[in-house]
């Protein structure tokens, strides 16, 4: 059976500068596919009808709240679409990914990054490979080998080098990339996995991986499209480079029960 509800959970730290354009780029998306699909267009109708996009405000000290809030009659979703907004305490993409994913009830639950680093072209990728899987994991490694993360600046490169090494120790076999910002799950596996999600720092998604591995869901791996935007909310401190490998370090500890 077709699933009938999908919602977009976006992360959101300080994003005022990125996502009204981003916004804008989605709903552009989201109008064009229901024009098509209302056309008839052969295609056109593999997303769910009803849609849900779900704006996490991980306590931010900008205006991002304010401006989902007060978007113009001409910057509104279209059609069908729901815009919802999220607010908590600041506390991490983790954090916030999760307050998202839990709050949503659509049968398929996304999360994105709020840079449309992932084109929302990409969206129907996941939503196929949810009809067979409990979790779809972007990948941003073509199956002939090519990297999108090429378009990242060289120090984010090499620490992502360094990050998979430690990474790898917990999530082996086909998943080479653990940190793409784009993932979906039916909601029994969403519940289910952030519920016992319990790291809120960007190791947040090995430790996802590593529990859907655990808990024996039906898991694939889908090459999307990717390229780095610029204005990262990522700081990239002494300070996190120990709460990183911290994280890394407790992951199994944290759900060797259960
Ligand atoms: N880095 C970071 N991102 C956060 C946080 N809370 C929410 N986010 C969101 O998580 C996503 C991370 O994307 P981005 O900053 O572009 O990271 P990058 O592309 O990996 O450098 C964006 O949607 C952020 O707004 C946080 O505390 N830190
Ligand atoms: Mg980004």
């Amino acid at each position: 059976m077709l699933p009938t509800s999908l919602t977009i959970v976006l992360p959101a730290y300080n994003e005022e500068d990125r996502l009204g354009p981003s916004l804008d780029e989605l709903f552009g998306y989201l109008r064009r596919r229901g024009e098509a699909a209302r056309e008839g267009a052969i295609g056109a109708a593999a997303l769910p009808p009803e849609i849900q996009i779900l704006i996490v405000d991980d306590g931010s000290t900008d205006g991002t709240a304010a401006l989902v809030r007060a978007r113009p009659e001409s910057a509104r979703p279209p059609p069908g679409i729901k815009l919802d907004l999220l607010v908590v305490p600041h506390g991490g993409k983790g954090a916030a990914v999760r307050a998202g994913m839990l709050a949503a009830a659509s049968e398929l639950i996304v999360f994105a990054d709020a840079d449309m680093a992932t084109p929302p072209d990409q969206l129907p990728k996941l939503v196929d490979a949810l009809a067979v899987h409990d979790v779809a994991l972007g990948s941003r490694i073509q199956p002939d080998g090519r990297d999108m993360r090429r378009t990242q600046p060289g120090y984010r490169r090499l620490l992502g080098r360094v990050f998979h090494a430690g990474a790898s120790i917990w999530v082996v076999g086909p998943v080479k990339d653990t940190q793409c910002g784009f993932k979906g799950f039916t909601r029994a596996a969403a519940h289910d996995l952030f519920e016992r999600q319990m790291v809120t720092s960007i190791v947040f998604d090995v430790e996802l991986i590593h529990l859907a591995r655990r808990r024996g869901y039906r898991i694939a791996v889908v090459p999307i499209q990717w390229s780095d935007k610029r204005g990262s909310r990522m700081n990239a401190r002494p300070g996190l480079a120990v709460r990183v490998a911290w994280d890394l370090f407790r992951i199994p500890l944290l759900h060797r029960r259960g």
